[in-house]
């Protein structure tokens, strides 16, 4: 293929309720869009950066940059284009894993597209379903945090997940345990706000029959999750650490952890995000699939990696719903705890234009 122009769209869409973790409250999700015009058709993307560096490094204004200054002169180069041959070609840019899947991302739908494949069945999708959890923020009050949990349990979701910090961990997770029960799957997230002296709060969790722990401390502090796994009865989980797979066979090989979050913006691309996959399998891990309050572009596609043979928990591919009043594409909707992998060529879904216009706060076309 041969790449003509990229779209780089920047939308402003309303979250039903704003999610608050460790790192700060999200109230809108400024995303870019990615829409790659080639010779063969065209492709979307999804970047899931956050519109500021507090979940990782990259944010969307940088994102938007890195890709029309750094990672697309280096596509348009390329005669023979492909999804495999997007990681290649942008090796000489360190780090911006999350710009790189976007374009990569595009490239692989627009790619797909053409060959009239699915995203799921190109990357080995073994399911038509997959189970669905939802990430619960910081609430305001016990009370409204039993609401919020109580509203999703009826809604069907398989397992709950608590965002926690210092000062909300023990007391939300007893009442959680205490209002619905211990066959109630549930986790909780940190988001890196612990750090030695506060990790003794957590060796108090292990008696909530926690599916998990994830991310308690930082990024590139793989020792400190190593003690703690050591500590604990509850598996220990990485996310923020996980940015590729080696780090995750590293992670895995120094008893960092015992389960693996897979977003794949984090790691670099969907190719990366089978291979993460893939080394977590062969060293008996078991994966499951984050989320970033993705549209339903991004959400298409986690929802087909989600169906791979190792993604042996529920992850945060939540229904649209759960975020958006409206969402750009058709919602996907929760069946039984379930979203279905959609079967349409590539990601097998489209942005209703007319949608996307009335979000649109930016919009630029970047050509050779
Ligand atoms: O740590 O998993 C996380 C959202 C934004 C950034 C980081 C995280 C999250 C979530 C929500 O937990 C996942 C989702 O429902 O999309
Ligand atoms: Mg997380």
């Amino acid at each position: 293929m041969k790449l003509e122009a990229v779209e780089l769209r920047r939308i402003d869409i309303p979250l039903v309720r704003p999610f608050r973790t460790s790192f700060g409250e999200q109230i809108t999700r400024d995303v870019l869009l990615v829409q790659a015009s080639t010779d063969e058709g065209t492709g979307w993307g999804e970047c899931v950066a956050l519109a500021d560096p507090v979940y990782s490094s990259e944010y969307v204004a940088g994102a938007e940059a890195v890709i029309a200054d750094h990672l697309l002169p280096r596509l348009f180069t390329q005669q023979d284009l492909t999804a495999r041959s997007v990681g290649p070609a942008l090796r000489g840019v360190l780090g911006h894993r999350m710009a790189k899947a976007a374009l990569e991302m595009a490239v692989l739908d627009a790619e797909l597209r053409s060959y009239g494949i699915s995203l799921g069945r190109y990357l080995g999708a073994e399911r038509a379903r997959v189970e669905c959890g939802v990430s619960v923020g910081i609430a305001p009050t016990i009370d409204a945090l039993l609401d919020e949990v109580g509203g999703y349990v009826a809604q069907g979701y398989r397992r709950i997940k608590l965002k926690i910090q210092p000062g909300w961990d023990l007391e939300p997770v007893r009442a959680v345990r205490d209002a619905f029960g211990v066959d109630l799957p549930l986790q909780v997230d940190a988001n890196t706000a612990y750090d030695a002296a506060t990790a003794p709060r957590l060796h108090a969790l292990d008696e909530y029959g926690l599916l998990l722990i994830e991310q308690p401390f930082a990024e590139e502090d793989l020792h400190q999750h190593a003690l703690l796994a050591r500590r604990l009865v509850t598996p220990v989980c990485l996310d923020e650490s996980v940015v590729s797979a080696a780090v995750a066979a590293d992670a895995i090989n120094r008893g960092a952890c015992g389960v693996v979050n897979i977003k794949p913006g984090r790691v670099g691309g969907y190719l990366e995000a089978v291979r993460v996959h893939d080394v977590c399998a062969a060293l008996g891990v078991p994966v499951w699939c984050g989320g970033m309050l993705e549209t339903g572009i991004g959400r298409a596609a986690n929802v087909a990696l989600a169906a791979l043979p190792n993604f042996r928990l529920p992850g945060d591919t939540s229904a649209s719903d759960r975020y958006y009043a409206q969402d750009i594409t058709e919602p996907f909707v929760l069946v039984d705890g379930q979203l279905a992998v959609p079967t349409g060529p590539g990601i097998g879904v489209e942005p209703r234009l007319d949608v996307l216009e009335s979000m649109t706060t930016r919009v630029r076309t970047v050509r050779p």
